[in-house]
């Protein structure tokens, strides 16, 4: 295979070419992928035809798979794929709904949180759905260093019930998620900037979906510093914005990037995306 990559903006993502991912890569073209993918924190590679076996076969290339806590959202003959969907089939949603309309990282709510998040697009609307992903890696940069030494004596609490309750209003009563779930997923303490394993950039972690406070501020002061980071990470110049394509396969580093799903097609524009997300590593 001939493989090239080329930036689609400054600070985030990169779109590979010539690649076939139903194939055996060799381990030169994975590796130009997978420093690609931790460089840029999104590997964007269109028009792809796989298989759920084909899908997993490539994400256990990053490392091990981890599973979402809504199993119920996996599909049945592929358990690593998480389904992410509108659609409806005999009155049931085939996937999770509204997943992740709320800036985030994969599984910050986890003691391990996710590496990569690998989605594979199926259907999508031919306008709306796009997904937002922001360089926590360049924003992180952009503060001034008497900031930045300040952050990196913190830690913040990540709540996977805090976040689940910023959609829950817009949830049917089938997808409401239960104790259960909740009980599987107690919060968590994270460094607020981690370090990536593979660049050892520094990166801010504290996405504004799952974090709950800073441990070492008061409330009020934990609430503004959270405020203000969002704002920061997401300014416009620190984010790629997707259109998605059916055939789209985009792996986002989860240790470098946020993302948002953006909800603004109905329920009639159907979409539907597998996701395998392979676990990480501890964050301290
Ligand atoms: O549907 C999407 O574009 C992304 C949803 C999401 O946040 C996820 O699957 O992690
Ligand atoms: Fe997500």
């Amino acid at each position: 295979m001939n493989v090239s990559v080329k930036p689609l903006t400054p600070h985030i993502a990169v779109e590979a070419r010539g690649v076939d991912l139903s194939k055996a890569l060799g381990d030169n073209v994975f590796k130009t992928l997978y420093d690609a993918f931790a460089k840029h924190s999104i590997l964007l590679i269109r028009d792809q035809k796989l298989t759920p076996e084909q899908h997993v076969a490539f994400a256990e290339r990053f490392g091990e798979l981890d599973r979402h806590v809504l199993t119920e959202n996996s599909l049945p003959e592929q358990p690593e794929i998480f389904v992410v969907s509108n659609i409806k089939e005999k009155g049931k949603f085939i996937g999770r709904a509204k997943a992740g309309w709320f800036w985030h990282s994969d599984f910050s709510y986890q003691e391990i949180p996710a590496q990569a998040s690998i989605m594979h697009t199926l259907e999508c609307p031919d306008v709306g759905g796009d997904t937002m992903f922001a360089s926590a890696g360049a924003a992180f940069d952009a503060l001034s260093p008497t900031l930045q030494r300040f952050l990196e004596k913190l830690t913040a609490i990540h709540d996977f019930q805090l976040g689940s309750s910023r959609v829950q209003n817009k949830l049917n009563k089938q997808q409401l998620i239960k104790k259960k779930h909740f009980d599987d997923r107690p919060p968590v303490s994270h460094p607020v900037v981690r370090i990536h394993p593979d660049t050892g950039r520094k990166t801010l972690f504290v996405d504004p979906g799952y974090t709950d406070y800073i441990e070492q501020l008061t409330r009020e002061e934990s609430d503004n510093m959270i405020n203000y980071l969002a704002r920061h990470v997401t300014q416009p110049e620190f984010v790629y914005r997707h259109h998605w394509e059916p055939g789209d396969v985009l792996c986002w580093d989860n240790r470098g990037a946020w993302h948002c799903a953006i909800g603004d097609y109905s329920d009639d524009d159907r979409r539907l995306m597998h996701r395998v997300t392979v676990k990480g590593t501890a964050t301290s």
